[in-house]
């Protein structure tokens, strides 16, 4: 039995698709509170950080959207994050675009001093300002988690413990950009491309993450946008990208996380139900949280 506590960040700032502020209603909708609670976890939604509604800035220096408003949002559920962690429960958090995962790990690094994480993505969220070709701070978020960003993102929370790169595994990378590649190759970040994916297999890439982080992490956090997965299992995304990982292989993948219990918080971004095809997404994600927690057939 886990005590889980849900927060819905219906935060759709951080990129130009609107919609994906209602992904935590969508999951909500797809029942995960009692898909948890079946497995005989205790189960407290706080429900959601209220984001509110502005028309669109754009730093004039940096050509960040929504800079301030994402960094002030952020902060916010950094405090949650850390509220959960410190009495003790599991943090669940539902997005909500990916920038999300600013506040999430600047929440969860002020408990843990060797956090791991794992970034199950089509993309790698690694740029900068300099390197972004969009703006777009849901495609920053994890560079910013190990120090690399504008300075109001790096000081989102207080946190001054930064992610170490050699505690991240990225999982199911089929879209990186010039600046991303760049960043992988000089901090030497773990990475399972689609290519080893399909070289590799699942349970394989799997074994090996866990086997990876297991003994340098005092904690891991799942970090999980819906895009990772093909678009054909989960079209209700932003930014989706052929070729990607299956419902069936995803499934798996969260079955072998349970059973190592490896996995101390957890986050579930880019369901975007505008985009969706009925709550195909957030059924799906819905689906993996349960296996994620302990769901079995037999
Ligand atoms: C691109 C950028 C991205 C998620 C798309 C896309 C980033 N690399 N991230 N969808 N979750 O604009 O930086
Ligand atoms: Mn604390
Ligand atoms: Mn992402
Ligand atoms: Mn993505």
């Amino acid at each position: 039995m886990k005590k889980i506590s849900i927060i819905g960040m219906p935060m759709d700032l951080g990129q130009l698709r609107r919609g994906v502020d209602m992904g935590p209603s969508a999951i909500r909708y797809a029942g995960i509170e009692n898909r948890l609670q079946q497995l005989n976890h205790q189960v407290d939604d706080l429900g959601d950080i209220e984001i509110g509604r502005s028309t669109e800035q754009i730093d004039k220096d940096t050509g960040l959207r929504n800079l301030d408003l994402i960094a002030a949002k952020t902060k916010i559920l950094a405090d949650q994050v850390d509220g959960v962690v410190e009495k003790g429960a599991f943090p669940l958090v539902l997005g909500g675009d990916h920038s999300i995962a600013i506040g999430t790990l600047a929440g969860l690094l002020q408990h843990y001093h060797n956090l791991g994480v794992i970034w199950y993505d089509a993309h790698g969220d690694l740029n900068t300002a300099e390197t972004s070709p969009s703006g777009n701070i849901h495609g920053m978020s994890l560079a910013v988690a190990l120090g690399h960003g504008h300075p109001l993102l790096l000081e989102v929370g207080g946190v001054h413990r930064k992610l170490k790169p050699e505690n991240v595994v990225i999982i199911g990378a089929r879209s990186l950009d010039e600046g991303e590649r760049d960043l992988i190759k000089a901090k030497g970040i773990k990475v399972f491309t689609m290519h080893e994916i399909d070289r590799l297999g699942m349970p394989r890439v799997m074994e090996e993450t866990i086997s990876y982080l297991q003994d340098r992490t005092d904690g891991v956090h799942l970090s999980l946008d819906l895009d990772g997965l093909d678009p054909s299992d989960a079209p209700g995304v932003g930014t989706p990208v052929m070729g990607g990982i299956s419902y069936r292989e995803s499934h798996l993948a969260m079955e072998i996380l349970a059973e190592s219990q490896l996995i101390t918080s957890a986050e579930f971004v880019e369901v975007n139900p505008i985009l969706d095809e009925r709550n195909k997404t957030a059924d799906a994600a819905v689906a993996l949280m349960g296996s994620l927690f302990g769901e079995k057939l037999l």
